[in-house]
């Protein structure tokens, strides 16, 4: 009797267990194309004729920064702007203690080069097809909406360089070459391990009931298989829509989108301004008077306090 309540008890717990992996396995896993580094910028997806272009492959979430050993090894093409497609070889990496990959190609042809990338996850009960974008050449901008062909494809309406923070950016879903209506499409933005850790700590803080759907957005495509979101900070992003397959593995087509800062970049008070700022501000406390036997500060050292507390937090961001 004994044992067999044990028992009982393992299979719940196992049950339970699996359930629960299953269930934070749903979280958004995406293929990250990056240009040979981890702190990626926008910039980096633009090159010059004749640069060699070093591409990393990681596999995990971008937001939270979680990097995950590759469940297999992917597959990767580049299509050159004249059309011609060459396969990459890939070897294998390590990208903080996980299973990654690396390749590299010449950019030899003035336009854009798509790289592609098939990862088959049986795990995720998905087949994940990912591309980015490598832009060469003054005003030559062609390549960028190619068809490549994958099974489940996003195709840009937005020239996917030149993008800054805040730009929508719109496509369409393509299953089997075929528009994809109805389907759910993930907006995600990568984060580097540094900045990653802070946000998600204060996420998982402030909206404790569902940190995830500040991590990844959603939003579907329409019957004409469209798209449209806002992508509202430089960084790189990933959007993903997917076709959901009975009885077989989902298949998802993901554009990269390298997001640039805005431009002119937004106004920030010269060195010179901020300091006139802390000593007048300065000033003002040592001329406040604390009214005798009062120890709290009255309330126009309070302003002037807070005003040296954001003086101070705008000097500090300058500095980063
Ligand atoms: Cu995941």
């Amino acid at each position: 009797m004994r044992r067999k309540t044990a028992a009982t008890i393992a299979t719940i717990l196992l049950v339970g267990l699996l359930l629960a992996s299953a269930v934070g396995m749903a979280s958004a896993h995406f293929t990250m194309i990056f240009p040979g580094t981890m702190e990626p910028k926008a910039e980096d997806y633009i090159a010059s004729q004749g640069e060699t272009k070093t591409i990393w492959i990681v596999w995990g979430h971008p937001y939270e920064c979680i990097i995950l050993d590759f469940p297999v090894e992917p597959e990767m093409h580049v299509r050159k702007p004249d059309g011609t497609v060459e396969k990459l070889t890939l070897s294998e990496i390590t990208v903080q203690g996980k299973k990654a990959y690396k390749t590299s190609f010449i950019v030899d042809q003035m336009g854009d080069s798509i790289v592609y990338v098939k990862v088959e996850a049986e795990e995720h009960d998905l087949i994940d097809y990912t591309k980015a974008v490598i832009h060469s050449g003054e005003e030559v901008w062609e390549g960028w909406d190619a068809e490549v062909g994958q099974e489940a494809e996003v195709i840009p309406y937005m020239r996917p360089y030149g993008m800054e923070e805040s730009f929508v950016f719109s496509g369409k879903a393509l299953y089997n070459g075929e528009l994809l209506p109805d389907a759910t499409v993930e907006v995600e933005k990568y984060n580097p391990k540094e900045t990653a850790d802070k946000l998600v700590e204060e996420v998982k803080e402030k909206y404790s009931q569902d940190p995830p759907m500040i991590f990844t957005r959603v939003t579907k495509t329409n019957e004409a298989g469209d798209f449209i979101y806002s992508l509202d900070e430089p960084g790189i992003w990933f959007v993903g829509a997917t076709k959901e397959v009975e009885d077989g593995l989902d298949k998802r087509g993901v554009f990269i989108i390298p997001v640039l800062a805005a431009f002119p970049a937004k106004e920030v008070p010269t060195i010179e301004e901020i300091k006139s700022r802390v000593e007048s501000l300065e000033d003002k406390v040592a001329t406040l008077e604390t009214p005798a036997g009062e120890e709290a500060p009255g309330f126009g050292a309070l302003t002037a306090i807070v005003g040296l507390l954001i003086v101070v937090y705008l000097v500090k961001r300058r500095k980063r």
